[in-house]
């Protein structure tokens, strides 16, 4: 599936110049000596979409053209970091922009700089799909992600005093060249109201919903461009507005607030993205939201099916609808209300249909983020799919009772609807029962999805059940981020890596070539004085030169347990203030962490806190200058992250074996050619496989060791008490040393850990520090750890984005690129 590359851009220089000038004059409407750095990245980028313009209709044409079978990929997030450079590397304009700008007298890299990232997701899983979408679009799939058009973003995130402060994320603020608005294209969506029987003409009893209210969704396209291969796939968000967004009798008779209410009302749909991405509240608003994306989608892809004159039989054959995690699930009653309301199917031809159409993928492990929505509340946003979700969950049940005569024991437990602690409906089973497949995120996951959160399903459906493990874009990611690296591998094995990245395995050699270790040594380097301006100049922080750069970067949730990265801090502070160990001894090492927590999780608050505070010290104290420092800049991003990785030397992977589903991190890391401490947990266990033992340090319990734990009783203070080491850790955090002797302020986080530590922090902690020290004394030997950073990157090809494509393709959706 991987594409030749086109000939280069038929722009020249002189062409580009010239563009580029027009663009500022005509749409930003401004003499070059007169602009601002917004106006110039405006028409910059205004330039790029332009080239990409012709490939765009190009490829609508020849899909609709071939009829082939697209996949709609369905995801309430999309974090797509900034659009610029990956346009650019996608168009290969970069050189070409670059001449010309200099020409202008202006900076490319200044330019890019000026970029607001869309920042449409809270972590993985939004990631992913952005992910996805690249990979597909540069293997000539055809695509179209349906997602929603927040007006808020993920919330910044600044510290004052060390405590999280979420501000509003103004992404669209300054201009949002990326994207196309089509009013006219708009769609109703319905809610509320109630549901009525009716004969039609043909004397069938029918069921219709009479809605009491609606608004309107509509879309805006953004392109997705694929690499080098003049493909540019849409991807259509959704933004709410008013049907009726101004009332003129009202306004004037003075109540201008009363005037714009609805429009208000219908706007807050769209406002924010959901800044919660493990559990899920029984928010309204939230599932008005993803209702109302689910319904702008299915209806635009069938509207325009039927457009074409498609017959909706046949709907299996030109779509499938990925279901991006619970989120999206809706879209099968929608879906089967569509068909046999609106279309007059019958039920069974209807759900023959739907079942087809559909497949599910499952991203977490832990029980509360696999969302309920209360029959209450999906009842009274939308009452006709309660009642179709109650359709498909009795005949759901009578075949399990036919499959398992008198066992309603299992029944009960199967069922759709939950009747315990209150009536909801179990999204994640009512996605298993309607999709073709489900699948989990990584080897470890799927089966751990299989045996112990869907087993029942998986004994009943054993077919449905697959895996495919994450994948990360090896455009964004390794091309994009490290240059430097990219031109060695491409210096040494040719550019096909990009578009096949399993072809890293022949810099398997080169890791025994000490001049490759040298030119790979100083990609490292400087990869690491790009991150120290940058960090210099975002923060303030100040990285210090020759340290081991140890990163720990993803949300931040206790399962993902950075507070064992905090204890290990604290414990080397501690055992040099004690004298046990001598400063000098001490590897000098940075540790950077990035994370956001979700707003109402005060565990994960706290421990921000306590991580800054913590740093405070630690930074200032004359002991450890030259050997021990932490850094935590604010608000880590995808453009952040695209800067941190290429530098990282070791990558933090630590959650309690059998918490995280796959991680893609992980994998971007290893590809930059950092090692990883981890434990055997998501998609850990699958580079450590690859990469090979002696190239990964393992450390900590293994899952079925956590599930034996937890099943003799797992008693945190036994550790704390046994292990003087982590009790003299503890205790010093307990004792208001970091905290400027205030006891209390982080006792909750010291508590919990030695009460209670649902994630086995104290468990793990001395296979950790002990693992820490194999680090050390790893990396005291470059060439070994250079050998082995080589060694990463060689054989984590596997861990493409595009791999995990072919592995859709085949195993769930079945489609082919359209070239
Ligand atoms: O599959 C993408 C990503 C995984 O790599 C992470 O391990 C997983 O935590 C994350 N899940 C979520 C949402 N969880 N829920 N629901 O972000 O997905």
């Amino acid at each position: 599936l991987a594409t030749a590359p086109v000939s280069p851009p038929p722009f020249s220089v002189d062409g580009f110049v010239k563009e580029f000038l027009h663009e500022l004059n005509t749409n930003q409407g401004v003499a070059l000596s007169r602009s601002s750095i917004n106006d110039q990245y405006l028409a910059l980028a205004s330039t790029v979409k332009n080239y990409l313009m012709a490939r765009w209709l190009e490829t609508g044409r020849k899909t609709r053209e071939s009829q082939a079978k697209t996949v709609g990929y369905l995801s309430a997030e999309y974090l797509l970091g900034r659009q610029l450079g990956n346009a650019l590397l996608a168009t290969d304009l970069g050189d070409i922009a670059q001449r010309g700008l200099e020409l202008c007298g202006l900076d490319l890299a200044t330019l890019r700089a000026q970029e607001v990232e869309p920042g449409l997701g809270n972590g993985g899983l939004g990631r992913l799909a952005a992910c996805f979408i690249d990979s597909l679009a540069t293997m000539n799939v055809p695509c179209i992600g349906y997602g929603i058009r927040y007006e808020y973003g993920i919330f910044r995130q600044t510290f004052v005093d060390g405590r999280q402060v979420e501000q509003p994320d103004t992404w669209l603020a300054l201009g949002s060249p990326w994207e196309f608005p089509h009013p006219e294209a708009s769609v109703t969506v319905h809610f509320g109201g109630h549901t009525e029987k009716y004969t039609d003409a043909a004397g069938t009893e029918r069921t219709r919903w009479v809605p009491e209210w609606n608004v309107l969704g509509v879309p805006y396209n953004y392109m997705v461009p694929g690499y080098l291969n003049g493909r540019v796939n849409t991807l259509r968000l959704w933004s709410a507005q008013a049907t009726q967004a101004f009332d003129l009798q009202i306004f004037n008779s003075g109540d201008y607030a009363d005037a714009v209410r609805a429009q208000t009302f219908a706007e807050n749909i769209s406002k924010v993205l959901y800044p919660e991405d493990s559990t899920p509240q029984g928010k309204e608003l939230r599932l008005q939201q993803q209702y109302f994306f689910v319904a702008c989608s299915l209806r635009d892809f069938i509207d325009n099916e039927l457009e074409e004159g498609f017959d909706l039989h046949r709907l299996p054959e030109r779509i499938h609808f990925q279901l991006n995690d619970t989120h999206p699930v809706i879209a099968v009653p929608e879906l089967m209300r569509i068909l046999v309301d609106d279309h007059g199917f019958d039920w069974d031809e209807a759900w023959e249909v739907t079942q087809q159409c559909f497949a599910y993928t499952c991203h977490t492990l832990l029980p509360e983020a696999l969302e309920i929505w209360s029959t209450e509340l999906l009842g009274r946003l939308l009452p006709r799919h309660l009642e179709i979700i109650y359709q498909i969950n009795d005949e759901f049940l009578a075949r399990v009772r036919e499959a398992f005569p008198g066992d309603e024991l299992r029944a009960r437990r199967m069922s759709i609807i939950a009747e315990y602690p209150s009536r909801g409906v179990r999204m994640a089973y009512l996605a298993t029962v309607a999709g073709t497949k489900v699948n989990g995120v990584a080897e470890l996951h799927s089966q751990l999805l299989r045996d112990k959160v869907l087993p029942d399903f998986s004994e009943l459906y054993p077919d449905k059940f697959t895996n495919v493990t994450n994948g990360v874009t090896p455009r964004r990611f390794v091309r994009m981020a490290n240059p430097k690296l990219s031109e060695l591998i491409t210096d040494a094995i040719g550019s096909g890596w990009v578009t096949d990245l399993e072809r890293l395995r022949e810099l398997e050699p080169y890791a025994d070539d000490p001049e490759f270790r040298e030119q790979f040594r100083a990609a490292k380097a400087w990869n690491k004085s790009r991150l120290t301006d940058l960090l210099a100049q975002r923060d303030g922080i100040e990285l210090p030169d020759g340290h081991l750069l140890d990163v720990m970067v993803k949300r931040l949730h206790e399962y993902k347990r950075q507070s064992l990265k905090l204890l290990h801090i604290v414990s080397l502070y501690e055992q040099v203030h004690s004298g046990a160990i001598a400063a000098a001894d001490l590897t000098p090492r940075t540790v950077v962490f990035g994370a956001k927590a979700a707003p109402g999780y005060k565990m994960a608050k706290d421990t921000i806190h306590l991580i800054n505070k913590v740093a405070a010290i630690v930074n200032a104290d004359p002991v450890l200058e030259g050997r021990l420092k932490v850094a935590f800049p604010a608000n880590y991003n995808v453009t952040l992250a695209e800067k941190l990785i290429p530098a990282a030397d070791l990558s933090e992977q630590i959650s309690l074996a059998g918490m995280e589903a796959s991680g893609t991190g992980n994998m971007k890391f290893a590809l930059n050619g950092a090692l990883t401490i981890g434990t055997d947990d998501g998609a850990n266990v699958e580079i450590r496989e690859l990469v090979g033992d002696k190239h990964f340090f393992l450390f900590g319990m293994s899952e079925p060791e956590v599930a034996q734990l937890g099943a003799q009783g797992y008693h945190p203070g036994s550790y704390y008490e046994s292990n003087p080491r982590l009790k003299a850790a503890l205790d010093l955090i307990w004792s208001g040393h970091f905290s400027d002797g205030d006891r209390y302020l982080f006792d909750s986080v010291v508590t919990n850990l030695v009460h209670n530590d649902r994630f086995m922090v104290l468990a793990d902690f001395d296979s950790y520090l002990a693992t820490q020290a194999k680090v050390e004394e790893k990396y005291a030997d470059v060439d070994a750890w250079t050998r082995s950073a080589v060694l990463n990157v060689a054989r984590s090809g596997f861990f493409s984005s595009d791999r995990s494509m072919r592995d859709y393709l085949k195993r769930i959706w079945h489609t082919q690129p359209v070239i």
